[in-house]
């Protein structure tokens, strides 16, 4: 029996106790395809199994996604709505009693009222999220402008995609995340991979990145730490945390002074040549070396490796975004491919990894400040028209735009937002300077939290609504390359739990706004709304229909019509967004970190994930095997620098910056600089490496600097149990 047909069939074999309902996982960027198994007679999920057939993971899943469906009958699950009772209890897990939906909504349509009459429309607020489906982060979008009527809606992107999005627009002049299929990835003679723990953060990526190298191609990893990636990398350019911006422009002015331009490609498809060419003159390896702490023969090696390739592709994560020039360095390293004109075909571009689930979908639709549906822009008249007509209010009633995720919790501080609705996210241990945060959403006169555990955020809120899981509900997500898969639902939703578009639509008619959201009554029917809310936005998913979806193993976006199967490879044709047609090549002068290392704080801290952990922690935390692998917090030390301040390996220490301080266990490891320290961030409370972030935001992304701030360590003198 043929290979693909025999797995097909395994995939729809159907035990009279047991149904395989095919799906993709809830966390990263990836969407590693998998069917549920499911339980025929009690109708619940009971395991998983990795899809064979699914074309860009063929197969494989890491350790979330194999643990992933225990999430969903999990005995930590909100069941019913709870509401505060003792508000002296708020930033606490105490102090609530169970309620019903009716009472829930009726107290939070009287809140929110009360504070709009007193306050005016925009004393509310909405921070979402992007592990939802883009139904529900289109339907957010929507909630918040016209249900609420409030111009404050933001979403944990900006603390995520922003800089990517900001460097591809400026670049591009569109935002999505891979100019490529993934499944071209492998074939590519040279990757450029930066600021990536591609290892532990994408892992299903890796059989293609080694493959690249079986096949006797090049990987180049920039990356502070010595990663699973970097090690077996041909190249490790073991960069300062927070300069990136130099070393980019050293290479490409290496790629300039060795002639690996493509100087047709420049004269016809680029702006802004000349003036980088100017620009980078000055970053020779000695300076960018200066700059960066990465040794000159390597920023020439890197150069000639990436320069000689015939087809190479630039990926970069956040290590590259989290910080406060992440959109500069995104246009930077995208520079790489537009002076070498490896871009534009197959097996050639540049990629981000995008990060939750739907990182990408979920940036397009209107959960942005300052976007709506389609990737419209809501300060474009003509945009905010579109929109209006199918949302059946006039341009007048639409709001402005808002401000940023961090900018929000900072008018909360000042008491501008007195309102707010979260849902899919825990900025309580995700945003930078947490005790400024916390502080921020202790100051709310009132606070919805929807999730589907008790998280962190929802501590803080007045009201918390049980959601469903994403196995107990059905949508689109956009993954890692831009393609729009399918999300199916296995099991009916626990407990009293609801799918969130069925709560806004809910929500809307008890804020008498029920006529723009009634129609709502099935996921389908904001399917359906939502391609057509897209229609004519560059971000066109019209015709990414569910049926189309299902048959063509996902349709990338651009898709515009029944007849239009999907944009796989960007500009092929060479034509580029912006209105002339070409790309951008951005001059972009160095700036360093906001924060630089001094006497008093020497150290360069940076922070991120383990293979294990996801995000804030909410989910994975609760799921023991996960917990167990990696259980608690530490600080990654050099072991000379360890050595320096008299640390053993797993002593406990102060690591404190100019906003907080955390106690960490200590690990020694050589795979770290040693001006630098690691922290992963997935713990709440006391032992969030949040504390310590510093929130200097971006100027365009509004992406605060996660990976780059200065701190300082110190032993602590632990009592004696005697
Ligand atoms: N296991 C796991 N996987 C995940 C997630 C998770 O929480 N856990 N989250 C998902 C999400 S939402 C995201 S956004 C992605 C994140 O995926 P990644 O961006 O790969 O993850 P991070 O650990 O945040 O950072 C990546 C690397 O950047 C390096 N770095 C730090 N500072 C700098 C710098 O200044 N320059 C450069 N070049 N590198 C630097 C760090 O050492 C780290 O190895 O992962 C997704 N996948
Ligand atoms: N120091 C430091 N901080 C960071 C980062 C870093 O590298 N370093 N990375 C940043 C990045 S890249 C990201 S993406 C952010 C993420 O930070 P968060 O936005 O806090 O992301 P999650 O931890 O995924 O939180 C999602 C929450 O929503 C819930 N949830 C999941 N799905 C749904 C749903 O469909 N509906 C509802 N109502 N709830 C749902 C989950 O249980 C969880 O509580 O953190 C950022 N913070
Ligand atoms: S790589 Fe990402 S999508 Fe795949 S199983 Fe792991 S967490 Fe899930
Ligand atoms: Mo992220």
């Amino acid at each position: 029996m043929q290979r693909d047909k025999f797995f097909k069939e395994i995939e729809n074999l159907n035990h009279p106790n047991e149904k395989l309902i095919k799906t993709h996982c809830s966390y990263c960027g990836m969407q590693c395809g998998m069917n549920l198994r499911v339980n025929t007679q009690t109708n619940k999920i009971i395991g998983v199994e990795p899809r064979y057939d699914w074309p860009v993971t063929v197969g494989k899943m890491c350790p979330k996604g194999v643990t992933a469906y225990q999430q969903t009958n999990h005995k930590d699950r909100l069941l019913k709505p709870l509401i505060r009772d003792d508000a002296s209890l708020k930033g606490t897990a105490e102090g609530f009693r169970e309620a019903s939906w009716d009472e829930a909504y009726d107290l939070i349509a009287k809140k929110f009222k009360e504070l709009q009459t007193e306050y005016g429309k925009d004393s509310l607020s909405v921070f979402s999220g992007v592990s939802m489906t883009n139904e529900k982060c289109y339907l957010t979008g929507k909630f918040a402008r016209v249900a609420m009527g409030t111009r404050y809606i933001d979403y944990n992107g900006r603390f995520c995609m922003s800089s990517a999005a900001g460097g591809f627009l400026r670049s591009f002049g569109v935002d999505r995340g891979s100019t490529l299929p993934w499944t071209d990835i492998h074939e590519t003679d040279c990757l450029f991979i930066a600021g990536s723990n591609t290892a532990e953060c994408h892992p299903t990526s890796m059989f293609r990145i080694w493959n690249v190298q079986e096949r006797g191609g090049y990987i180049i990893v920039v990356d502070p730490r010595e990663t699973p990636i970097a090690r077996r990398a041909d190249l490790h350019l073991d960069l300062q945390p927070g300069t990136d911006l130099a070393l980019a422009n050293g290479i490409v002015n290496q790629l300039i002074e060795m002639g690996y331009i493509d100087e047709e490609f420049i004269n016809k498809h680029t702006n802004g040549f000349e003036e980088t060419k100017e620009l980078v003159k000055d970053f020779t390896p000695e300076y960018t070396s200066m700059l960066t702490g990465v040794a000159p023969v390597k920023i020439i090696r890197a150069a000639e490796i990436y320069g000689k390739a015939p087809n190479a592709v630039v990926m970069f994560a956040r290590g590259v975004e989290q910080q406060h020039k992440g959109v500069d360095n995104v246009s930077a390293y995208t520079n790489m491919a537009l002076v070498t004109g490896k871009i534009g075909r197959p097996k050639a571009g540049v990629a981000t990894f995008t990060g939750q689930g739907n990182g990408q979908g979920g940036r397009e639709h209107g959960q942005k400040s300052d976007l709506l549906p389609g990737y419209r822009k809501i300060t474009n008249p003509k945009h905010v028209e579109e929109v209006c007509s199918v949302w059946g209010i006039t341009p007048e009633e639409m709001p402005q735009p808002g401000v940023s995720a961090y900018e929000m919790i900072e008018l909360m501080e000042q008491k501008t937002i007195r309102g707010l609705y979260l849902l899919c996210s825990n900025p309580a241990v995700s945003a930078p300077n947490q005790n400024f945060v916390r502080k921020a959403f202790k100051a709310l006169d009132f606070m919805v939290c929807s999730d589907f555990y008790l998280s962190e955020s929802a501590e803080f809120a007045d009201v918390i609504l049980p959601a469903v899981t994403w196995s107990e509900d059905e949508g689109t997500v956009t993954n890692i390359e831009g393609r729009i898969i399918k999300i199916n639902k296995a099991q009916e939703p626990v407990g009293e739990s609801k799918p969130d578009w069925q709560i806004q639509v809910e929500l809307a008619e008890r804020l008498g706004r029920g006529k723009y959201f009634s129609h709502l009554k099935t996921a389908r029917d904001v399917a359906d709304e939502f391609r057509l809310a897209t229609k004519g936005g560059y971000a066109d998913y019209y015709g990414a229909t569910w049926d189309k979806i299902d048959k063509q193993d996902g349709v990338f976006w651009p898709c515009k019509d029944e007849k239009d199967e999907g944009t796989p490879h960007m500009f092929l044709d060479k034509k580029f967004y912006h209105p002339d047609g070409k790309a951008k090549i951005c001059a972009l002068p160095y700036r360093p970190p906001a924060e630089e290392p001094c006497e008093k704080y020497p150290l360069r801290l940076t922070t991120g994930r383990v293979v294990y952990h996801y995000l804030s922690g909410n989910q994975t935390r609760r799921i023991p095997f996960l917990h167990d692998m990696c259980p608690e917090p530490y600080v990654e030390i050099h072991p000379e620098t360890a050595a320096t301040y008299n640390m053993e390996h797993e002593e406990r220490v102060r690591l404190f910056t100019r906003r907080g301080e955390a106690i960490y266990k200590v690990k020694i490891t050589e795979a770290i600089r040693k001006d630098t320290v690691f922290v992963p961030y997935h713990f709440g409370h006391e032992e969030s490496i949040n504390l310590l972030t510093i929130a200097a935001l971006d100027p365009i992304s509004r992406m605060p600097e996660f990976k780059a701030c200065a701190a300082q360590l110190e032993k602590v003198e632990l009592k004696k149990v005697q």
